[in-house]
């Protein structure tokens, strides 16, 4: 058969989820509890529905049936994080044999199925107990994510060859510092800032310690980014609005990553509005000197900006002094989770790694559709006819396509995500899987999605 999208051989055909996502057994052998765990405690009414992070499928318990069902639906890599509360529940020292065992087993089941693991250091999970002395705002808690990456390279670096130290940081510091979607629901840019410092500073220490050892892998980071997009490129305030935005949301991480350092024009508007970071003399000097060897990127929409119009508050930095967003007419939109589908984004995305990123190896980490109601879809032999989804991953990848013949160094493609997941505060709200789950049940279903998938990653193209 003649693909009319082939892609190169030994593509990464596959999906992402998170520990906590995905797991289950929040407070099962010896796990301590995350911000999440925590948050849900005192604030249920945050979460839809009011389900908290204890109900997530059960990938704990029930991973070998799992890895299983990643076969069938045509997975040659995958993604998963490993839970820093469960690995080292006091945050520092003692390391949890049971812990220990588990994602041994994990990792070992995805090797025996010839399934290449990505393991995750970090996916907004923080340990309670680091929280309260600080979180990211704190040096202490960054030594101490350090040392727990270094724990995972020689635990389970000898079969691990793919690592990432931290899943779409700059969220954490949107939802837990700007916005109030993430715990500890802070509104301040000043200490946003700081955050976003020392969590590039954290990633930065993971990778020398993962070079340290030297081991035959490779270590990155996932980043999401949102191409910003100006309203008009003919009117100057719109397009430095646009500027100003693309340095917060996507530069403000990608440059430290991959260059080891930080857009000097960002630098500057920090420190013009007195909130630079405080960091030591040679912090800046551990950055530069540990850069990633590969990034992933999840994308899921672009950002649509105008120059300021409407009033701002003063009192508190926000980013949102410099820009609005704004509400392209006609634009394409997936009305469940409310967020643009632009599949050119994901070739502008190549376009820019290849030309100002020095071709950066790269693969799609996430991208996806979340959709309420897919029961609706279910045909009579009960399988969910999701022909919306297969079509959604087909208009990325064949920009996709594009980029990586136009020659953006593109090494796979990963869809979130395997069996439906709990989603943070959205909880089960919107549907991504390929496999869907019935929550009460527990029974998994391989959705239309997930044969296709299968097809597809079985072709190389489609
Ligand atoms: C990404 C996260 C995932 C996942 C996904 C879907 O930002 O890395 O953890 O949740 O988005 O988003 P949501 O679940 O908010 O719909």
């Amino acid at each position: 058969m003649t693909l009319k999208y082939e892609f190169p051989k030994g593509f990464w055909w596959g999906t992402a989820t998170s520990g906590p996502q995905s797991e289950g057994s929040a407070d099962v052998d010896g796990k301590s509890k995350t911000i999440w765990d925590h948050w849900f405690e005192i604030q249920p009414e945050r979460f839809h529905n009011g389900v908290g992070p204890e109900h997530t499928s059960t990938f704990y318990s029930n991973y070998k049936e799992d890895i299983k069902l990643l076969k069938e639906t045509g997975h040659n890599s995958f993604r998963t994080s490993i839970q820093w509360a469960r690995l080292i529940p006091n945050g520092v020292g003692e390391v949890n044999p049971k812990a220990v065992e588990f994602y041994n087993n994990v990792i070992d089941a995805l090797l025996e199925e010839g399934i290449m693991p990505i393991m995750n250091l970090f996916h907004f999970d923080m340990p309670m107990c680091m929280q309260e002395i600080g979180g990211w705002e704190s040096r202490e808690v960054v030594d101490a994510y350090a040392a727990f990456a270094k724990k995972c390279f020689e635990l389970f670096g000898d079969r691990v060859k793919h690592w990432t130290t931290f899943n779409e940081p700059i969220v954490p510091v949107e939802g837990g510092y700007l916005y109030d979607f993430h715990y500890p629901n802070v509104i301040d840019g000043k200490r946003a800032a700081q955050v976003g410092f020392n969590t590039m500073l954290a990633s930065a220490k993971a990778i020398e310690a993962y070079k340290a050892l030297g081991q035959d892998g490779k270590i990155g980071i996932v980043l999401n980014l949102t191409p910003s997009y100006p309203r008009s490129t003919e009117n100057a305030e719109d397009v430095k609005a646009a500027h100003i935005a693309d340095l917060f949301f996507n530069r403000s991480f990608l440059d430290p990553s991959v260059k080891g350092e930080f857009p000097s024009d960002l630098v500057e508007l920090l420190k013009e509005n007195d909130v630079l970071p405080t960091y030591e003399a040679n912090d800046l000097e551990i950055i530069k000197n540990n850069t990633i060897d590969f990034l992933g990127v999840n994308y899921y929409q672009p950002r649509r900006i105008k120059a300021k119009e409407t009033e701002v508050n003063k009192d508190v930095f926000m980013p949102d002094w410099f820009f609005d967003n704004y509400e392209m007419p006609g634009r394409k939109m997936n009305p469940y989770r409310g967020w643009e589908i632009y599949e050119k984004g994901i070739y502008d995305i190549c376009i820019n790694l290849r030309d100002n990123y020095g071709n950066i190896e790269f693969y799609i980490s996430e991208n996806g559709m979340g959709v309420e109601g897919e029961e609706q879809y279910i045909n009579a032999e009960g399988v969910i006819e999701d022909d919306y989804r297969i079509e959604f991953i087909k208009d990325h990848l064949a920009w996709l396509h594009k980029g990586i013949e136009e020659g953006a160094n593109c090494r796979g493609y990963h869809l979130w995500t395997f069996i439906d997941c709990w989603s943070w505060t959205n909880s089960y709200k919107n549907r991504y899987g390929l496999i869907a789950l019935d929550l009460a049940t527990q029974k998994r279903t391989i959705k239309k999605s997930g044969r296709w998938f299968k097809e597809l990653s079985e072709q190389g193209g489609f």
